[in-house]
């Protein structure tokens, strides 16, 4: 008798961790069970978002047009621009900067000759001697004051435009400067930084693109959406430099700078490191490849990541509640 006691309690014990570890793993199983019909329905959904199994070709390289986002031999002016910013700027410079510095210095050169030919010695042997005249005071003070007030009402407005943060549903690229190449990285696409090299001469006759302007791996955006770049250096200075989309950010190791633009239209924009950042300065250039959105997010999905962006995911995932105090 004792020993069948003994024998029981030997089988409880064998059998107690089988026991205490079945239970909660049902009660796993029944609360994954939901999670899994989930992922069972989420297919169809997600099969035009992210399969991870099967490969996406990228869409293939973008030519550039000729005049457009790279400079003109023999060209003096500022590039065309892509960006609203940029037109603004463009606007201020040409429409108004421009001709107030015609206007000044060509009254200026006149008023100097006509002194200097009125007033020569021979006909005007007695000189004046005027000190003052306080209409004409009143006329040097007031119209410079005023010159200067027409300038600087756009110009803080452009200023404004420069530093406008970027709206929630931009699209967020970090672009790191080392000596003497880029990286790009998108962090809610679930793309890992990839590197820009410069081609070389041959290669970029090979793929008709301008020499000391063309990359290996272009930084490649969707073209009419908000774009938010943030800009740091890995060793020293460089500065991320696009002429004809006004963006121009000093990248700098340890800080983070920020770069809100939105690129009009489709198409190949060449930029340069426009900080002096040592023996190969010269030969970091940068290229953006702006897409149409779909083909955009083909790209994404042809390096792995995600097209809809982490950000989204969260969002849709727990929507804020509704009475969150506001942000002031
Ligand atoms: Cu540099």
């Amino acid at each position: 008798m004792k020993m069948m006691r003994s024998l029981f309690v030997a089988g409880l014990l064998a059998f107690a961790p089988a026991l205490s570890v079945s239970v909660p793993a049902s009660a796993q199983e029944n609360a994954a069970a939901p999670a899994v019909s989930a992922e069972a329905a989420a297919p169809a959904e997600a099969a035009n978002v992210a399969a991870p199994a099967e490969k996406v070709a990228a869409p293939p390289r973008m030519k550039p047009t000729e005049g457009i986002g790279m400079p003109m031999p023999g060209e003096y002016t500022l590039q065309k621009q892509f960006s609203k910013t940029g037109e603004y700027a463009h606007w201020i410079h040409n429409g108004l900067l421009l001709p107030i510095i015609t206007v000044i210095s060509v009254f200026v050169a006149l008023l100097l000759l006509w002194v200097m030919f009125r007033f020569r010695k021979a006909a005007n042997p007695t000189p004046s001697k005027t000190a003052h005249n306080t209409l004409i005071e009143v006329i040097w003070t007031v119209a410079p004051v005023l010159i200067l007030l027409v300038i600087a009402v756009p110009s803080i407005g452009l200023l404004a435009d420069q530093y406008k943060p970027a709206p929630k549903d931009a699209l967020t690229v970090k672009v790191t400067g080392y000596q003497w190449y880029w990286g790009y990285e998108y962090p809610d696409q679930g793309i890992p930084e990839f590197v820009s090299n410069m081609l070389t001469a041959e290669k970029a006759a090979e793929y008709g693109e301008p020499h000391l302007l063309a990359v290996d791996n272009r930084l490649v955006l969707p073209a009419g959406k908000p774009i938010k770049l943030i800009i740091t250096g890995a060793d020293v200075i460089h500065s991320f430099a696009i002429p004809s989309l006004w963006v121009k950010m000093d990248a700098v190791p340890g800080r983070l700078n920020e770069k809100t633009f939105t690129i009009e239209q489709p198409g190949v924009y060449y930029g340069q490191c426009s900080e002096l950042c040592g023996a190969r300065h010269g030969f970091m250039p940068i290229a953006i490849e702006a897409l149409p959105p779909a083909e955009f997010e083909q790209w994404v999905l042809s390096q792995g990541g995600n097209p809809k962006g982490k950000a989204a995911e969260k969002s849709a995932a727990a929507p804020a509640p509704a009475g969150a105090p506001a942000k002031i």
